[in-house]
């Protein structure tokens, strides 16, 4: 039974009810796009953790099964925690996951499809031999865990466990022939100093000519790799693209990229542990992650359900070769409903348009805004290193150049509850600087929440004076893609007055610069067939 409340997700990933964190193993298997995802069976608080399994032909409608990967064996005894699937010669799906053994400590295990004939692949078989990889001496048994998808070359299966030693951020590599017995490379794949334990690393080839996707074990000269960890210490991802040295066995960032908190990140809101993988169907690879609550465990289990998924994204690298590109997959228009447009409405400072006609609790709107100059933009202070800082400093309410501009999402009518999703344009020596700010400040009258004022840079060329966002809102989660996908930001908000048939979506300008909608598009959502 479906626990009902107002801040459930309508199209976002997730069970009927309890808790749920990371996605696990998803793949595309004989017509089948598979997603498992850590799961507590028992109550809306992490623990009990099994692998939960659902089945989907479009990545929308999703249909449940039994959970796939759960406690039966010394192995895994107290816990079934993250990991990859990959597909092997002959279309032979394998997990890899860490299970927590009797003595707490975090191994490696595989999982093969009791019966390959199945395209739901029901029923896992653990292997007697497992575990497959355990933590050498040297290494801390509790901080080892969340296998990578395997990748090969040179004869050998090749896999990454993320892993800390002392504050120094590692992730493992270990080499197979067989995928059943396993060596650790002499050397870590890469580590990086004082950004703690790495969770769910992944590392993947992108190219770097289309947006098309690659199967892991591709390389060659048009490939760059990339390499993600997750930082527990502040629920923070972070990834750099770089070179994978086949001879040496090493990954490199480029350079003037880094690892840890001031590097790149997919998303700079509720966003973790998250995975990608290659769809072979479509050729492209796609991103997904977990979206975490924001409000009180208290919180969390009345409701009676925590955690979702974002909505699963297409990635690419950008044409600049600097950062990822990312986007909602396109068979989420499958849930565009009615439609609403509206196109070159003029925003002058302090003005607020109601954009009418759509369930403004769960929508998709895409906007292009444009300004005729920048000369109003303000100055941009070099101190302002930190994104989140500076849109604390700068919300929506204060008063700017060129922006603050841009939607004021699940706003309640007298706007005593909104969470503004903006742009504001700022002036630096022979440079703009864009920051797309997603801040949680406003967006409910309960005071014993998260409310975080998520932000990031957008590196985008103002030549053609535009900028586009597009935002995906659904109840309690705004899922926003700003400048065609290069910066993206989720936030977890729970209004008190916008909900239902009571949520608003404004238009805004907050800046001396006279903002012009260009074309607004906005849909309201139908519920997919959820679990
Ligand atoms: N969640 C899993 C771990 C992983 C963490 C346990 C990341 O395997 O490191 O539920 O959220």
């Amino acid at each position: 039974v479906q626990v009902k409340h107002v801040h459930r997700t309508g199209f976002h990933f997730q069970p009927p009810k309890n808790w749920i964190n990371d996605p696990n193993g998803p793949m595309h298997y004989k017509g089948v796009y598979h997603l498992f995802y850590q799961y507590n069976p028992k109550g809306a608080v992490w623990g009990n953790i099994v692998w939960a399994h659902s089945v989907s032909k479009d990545m929308i409608n999703w249909e449940a099964l039994d959970p796939a990967i759960y406690p039966s064996k010394p192995f895994d005894i107290n816990g079934c925690w993250s990991g990859s699937s990959t597909i092997l010669p002959g279309n032979k799906p394998i997990i890899l996951y860490t299970g927590i053994d009797p003595n707490k400590r975090q191994v490696q295990n595989i999982a093969i499809p009791a019966n390959l004939s199945d395209p739901y692949l029901r029923q896992w078989i653990k292997p007697d031999f497992n575990p497959i990889v355990v933590p050498a001496i040297g290494i801390n048994s509790s901080q080892f865990r969340d296998p990578t998808t395997a990748w090969f070359y040179n004869g050998h299966w090749n896999i990454l466990v993320g892993s800390r030693r002392k504050d120094r951020g590692m992730a493992y590599l270990y080499r197979s022939k067989n995928f059943k017995y396993w060596v650790k490379a002499q050397h870590p794949l890469h580590s990086s100093p004082n950004t703690g334990m790495w969770e769910c690393p992944d590392f993947y080839p992108v190219s770097v000519n289309s947006k098309n996707g690659l199967d892991t074990s591709l390389n060659g000269p048009s490939v760059k790799h990339v390499l993600k960890a997750s930082l527990d210490l502040t629920r923070y991802e972070f990834y750099t693209i770089g070179t994978y040295n086949l001879t040496l066995d090493k990954y490199n960032p480029d350079s003037g990229l880094v690892d840890g908190w001031d590097g790149l990140r997919y998303d700079y809101g509720n966003f973790y542990a998250s995975k990608t993988f290659y769809d072979p169907i479509k050729k492209r690879r796609i991103l997904w992650g977990w979206s975490n609550e924001s409000d009180s465990q208290q919180d969390d289990i009345k409701k009676g359900w925590a955690g979702i998924q974002a909505i699963p994204r297409k990635l690419w690298l950008d044409s600049s070769g600097k950062q990822l590109v990312q986007w909602p997959i396109e068979e989420l228009d499958i849930l565009r409903g009615k439609k609403v447009e509206k196109s070159n409405v003029k925003l002058n400072k302090g003005d607020n348009v109601e954009v009418n006609g759509i369930t403004a609790e769960q929508v998709d709107v895409e906007v292009i805004f444009s300004f005729s100059s920048l000369d109003k933009a303000e100055k941009f202070d070099p101190s302002w290193v930190n994104a989140q800082n500076l849109c604390g400093q700068k919300g929506s309410d204060v008063q700017g150049g060129v922006g603050p501009f841009g939607l004021l999402t699940l706003a309640s009518e007298n706007l005593e509850e909104f969470t503004p999703v903006f742009f504001r344009i700022f002036k630096a020596p022979n440079k703009h600087v864009v920051l797309l700010c997603s801040d949680a400040r406003r967006s409910s009258l309960d005071k014993n929440l998260y409310k975080a004022s998520f932000a990031g840079f957008v590196d985008v060329n103002l030549s053609n004076k535009k900028l586009s966002l597009r935002s995906l809102i659904d109840h309690s989660v705004v899922e926003s893609f700003g400048a065609e996908g290069k910066t993206c930001i989720t936030s977890r908000v729970y209004p008190t007055l916008a909900v239902e048939g009571n949520a608003h979506l404004y238009l805004f300008n907050n800046g001396s610069e006279v903002i012009t909608v260009e074309n607004l598009n906005a849909w309201s959502m139908k519920s997919p067939h959820m679990n």
